[in-house]
């Protein structure tokens, strides 16, 4: 790309500080009610539920500003099918041959299986990938920075924005992927990164009791003296 140039930063808002902190304990909240399902209803979602959450998680940080994200949305019953026959040849590898015995501990108390039956049941399926290289109109290869990092982040503002907008999703990786370019008709240089299922949870959903490491746990603050907020 040439030189964009610079412009005024616009957009920015600032806020006074106790909205600003409200604004983050609200979002923080909001956040803590999210739950990876893996029970979801076949109810419907709006198309353009899913587009504005896709324009949300395009608005990542990227590696040279590459934005190196693809997304594949779909809802097309045969191609689910399709999707769920191909995950679940692969899981069952997966969980009969492939896993070590300790991996295979670490997901007992999710109860996962070989078994995916929400790839058809949940509406929308999205196909997550990343650039390896680009590659210009004359078949040029170019490098792609930090594409692992960037995909991610996309990812985290996508799963973000659907529950904000009140969806539940699922982060999945049948491993390996690679049947998701042929059958979404991604070309090689672009990598499967992760299958993100998205719906409403089914009526009777039930999820892990399972629990979130505490701040403390976590994060460390470093703080020195002098530079603290003065409404602490
Ligand atoms: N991909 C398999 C196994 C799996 C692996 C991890 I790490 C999980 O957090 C959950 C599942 C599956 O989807 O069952």
């Amino acid at each position: 790309m040439s030189d964009p140039g610079f412009v005024p930063l616009a957009d920015y808002r600032e806020f006074p500080p106790a909205e600003m902190r409200a604004r983050a304990r609200d979002f923080a909240d909001e956040m803590s009610r999210r739950r990876t399902v893996r029970e979801f209803s076949d109810r419907a979602v709006d198309r353009v539920v899913i587009e504005h959450c896709l324009r949300a998680a395009g608005t990542a940080p990227s590696g040279a500003n590459q934005q190196p994200w693809r997304f594949v949305a779909v809802t097309d019953a045969a191609l689910k099918r399709r999707i769920r026959e191909a995950a679940e040849a692969e899981e069952r590898e997966f969980y009969s041959h492939r896993a070590p015995a300790e991996w295979l501990s670490a997901l007992a108390p999710l109860g996962t299986d070989a078994d995916k039956p929400f790839l058809e049941t949940a509406p929308w399926l999205i196909g997550v990938f990343y650039e390896r290289y680009g590659v210009d109109a004359a078949g040029a290869k170019s490098k792609r920075y930090y594409p692992h990092e960037s995909v991610g982040i996309a990812c985290g503002l996508l799963i973000a924005s659907l529950h904000h907008a009140g969806l539940a999703t699922l982060t999945h990786t049948p491993s390996p992927m690679g049947f998701l370019n042929e059958l979404l008709g991604r070309p090689r240089h672009e990598m499967p990164y992760l299958l993100l299922v998205v719906g409403f949870p089914a009526p009777d959903c039930r999820v892990p009791d399972i629990r979130r490491l505490e701040l403390r746990q976590y994060a460390t603050f470093l703080e020195g003296t002098g530079t603290g907020d003065a409404t602490r």
